[in-house]
Formats: structure tokens, C-alpha cells, sequence
């Protein structure tokens, strides 16, 4: 009995354990030198903690966006929409790109859940509204606030992967279209150059009326270019060591 109990303890703490986000934040923002990460940790919970899962508007995470600003890299940003595995295979292979989760604050909160309570000051990973649930859910504020934010550190020319298997590859709900391209400034940003990713079964090409509302929405001055690239061709210039940048694809 005893040994049951204690393995069952024990079973119970592991598993309590792998569920922890704070741990897991931490390991992933020490990966990035030079940042304080129980500061960064605590204006990221300070967000949501003790609050209605409900209630959390994006700058709730001003605090957070402030302690771990994102860089301009002119001419490597690159977003995304419903293309997120292909751009990270991409992404991991070639250092050609910066996409949100290579900053520290998407590379930390990538793939996790979180929440509060109201008259708790714990994080919770279970329990925690969906995305659509309601609309200011403490990830789907986060994920808001840190594209809104980063859209308006790029610069240079930008890169949009965007997916031609589906029939709105510009799709109003995305975040890609909701946020991110009505922070694109034209004073920063001077092209905007769209992949639209395909594969054996085109269903959208560059002439998608999702893309001319695309076109439409720019700011005056940022240059709008679209080519079609099959996925076969951007995971062979992934898997070429020797394919520079420029003329991968
Ligand atoms: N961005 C948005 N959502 C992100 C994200 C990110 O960097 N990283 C993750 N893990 N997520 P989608 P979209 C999660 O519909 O809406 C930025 C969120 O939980 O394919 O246009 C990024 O800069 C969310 O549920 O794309 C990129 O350019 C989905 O992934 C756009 O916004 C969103 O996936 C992509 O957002």
C-alpha cells in the first residue's frame, strides 16, 4: 500500500509537473542571452493572473511586449497563414527568415496554453478557454498583442507565406489580415512579397480575390508582389545548404 501511494504521489507530481508553464518558459527564454527572464516572466503573468479567463484585452500584454521588445530585422520578416508547418520547416533549416516564433517571446509561448482565476494568483494549462470561445482569452490576446507588435518592427521587404489549398488564402478572421497588414507602415515597410504556397491540388492562385483585398489593404507606397510557389520547391531550397537567400526558390 505504501508503495502504491507513493508511486501514485509520485505519478501524480510528475504529471502536475510536465503541466507547468513556468518552468517550461523559463528553459525556452534562457535559450535567448542577455534577458531577464523571471522579470519577463513576471510582466507576461501579470497579464492574466487573478483575472476572468474572459476579461484579458491585448494590452493586458503591453507590459510583457515592453520587457521583450521585438528587433526590426529589415528584409527577413516573414509572416504567416495557415502555412505555419512548411514556414518552419523552412524556417529551422535556412537562416534566411525571422518569423514570430524565432523572436523569444513567440519561441517561448509557442504551442502553450495558459489562464488565470479569478482570486488565484497560479497559472492554469487546463481548463482554459478555446480560442474561439470568447474573444479575449488570454492566448488569443497574446498572440494579438505580439503580432501587432512585431508587424510594426518590420521593415525592409516582407515575406507572407500564404497557403493556395484553400479558397481565402487571405482570410479576414486570420490574424495575418486582422492585424498584422494594418500595421505594415510604409515608412518602415517598402515591399510586401506573398508566396502562395501550392501543392498538387491549386485551389487559390495569385489572381484570389483575397488577394487583391490583400493589394487593397496596403498602405500607399509598400509594393505588393504574389508568386506562386509549389511547397516541393521551398522544402528543396529548405534542404540546400548552398541555396542563398535570395534566389531560393
Ligand atoms: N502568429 C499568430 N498565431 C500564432 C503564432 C504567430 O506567430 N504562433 C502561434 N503558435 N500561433 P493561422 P494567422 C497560433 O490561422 O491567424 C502571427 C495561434 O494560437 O494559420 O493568420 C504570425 O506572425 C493561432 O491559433 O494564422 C503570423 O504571421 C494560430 O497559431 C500570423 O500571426 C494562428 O494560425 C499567423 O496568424
Amino acid at each position: 500500500l505504501v508503495i502504491t501511494v507513493l508511486s501514485l504521489g509520485l505519478g501524480l507530481g510528475l504529471r502536475r509537473e510536465k503541466h507547468q508553464i513556468k518552468p517550461v518558459f523559463l528553459s525556452r527564454c534562457e535559450k535567448f542571452s542577455g534577458n531577464n527572464c523571471q522579470k519577463i516572466w513576471d510582466a507576461f503573468q501579470q497579464a492574466y493572473v487573478n483575472q476572468d479567463p474572459c476579461k484579458v484585452p491585448v494590452e493586458a500584454y503591453d507590459p510583457l511586449i515592453a520587457a521583450a521588445p521585438f528587433k526590426s530585422e529589415c528584409n527577413r520578416m516573414l509572416f504567416w497563414s495557415k502555412t505555419k508547418d512548411v514556414v518552419h520547416d523552412f524556417t529551422e533549416k535556412k537562416d534566411c527568415f525571422i518569423t514570430l516564433e524565432d523572436t523569444l517571446l513567440g519561441s517561448v509561448l509557442d504551442g502553450l496554453t495558459w489562464c488565470g482565476k479569478e482570486g488565484s494568483s497560479d497559472t492554469f494549462t487546463t481548463g482554459c478557454p478555446g480560442w474561439t470561445d470568447c474573444e479575449n482569452n488570454p492566448v488569443r490576446s497574446f498572440w494579438n498583442r505580439a503580432s501587432a507588435a512585431f508587424a510594426e518592427a518590420a521593415c525592409g521587404a516582407v515575406t507572407v507565406m500564404l497557403n493556395g489549398s484553400i479558397a481565402t488564402p487571405f482570410h479576414p478572421a486570420s490574424i495575418f489580415a486582422s492585424i498584422e497588414v494594418k500595421k505594415l507602415n510604409a515608412t518602415r515597410a517598402k515591399n510586401l512579397n506573398v508566396v502562395l504556397v501550392t501543392d498538387e491540388h491549386i485551389v487559390a492562385n495569385c489572381t484570389n480575390p483575397s488577394l487583391k483585398d490583400l493589394k487593397k489593404e496596403l498602405d500607399k507606397g509598400i509594393k505588393y508582389n504574389c508568386e506562386e510557389v509549389p511547397q516541393s520547391q521551398i522544402e528543396a531550397c529548405a534542404s540546400n545548404p548552398m541555396a542563398p537567400c535570395g534566389t531560393c526558390w
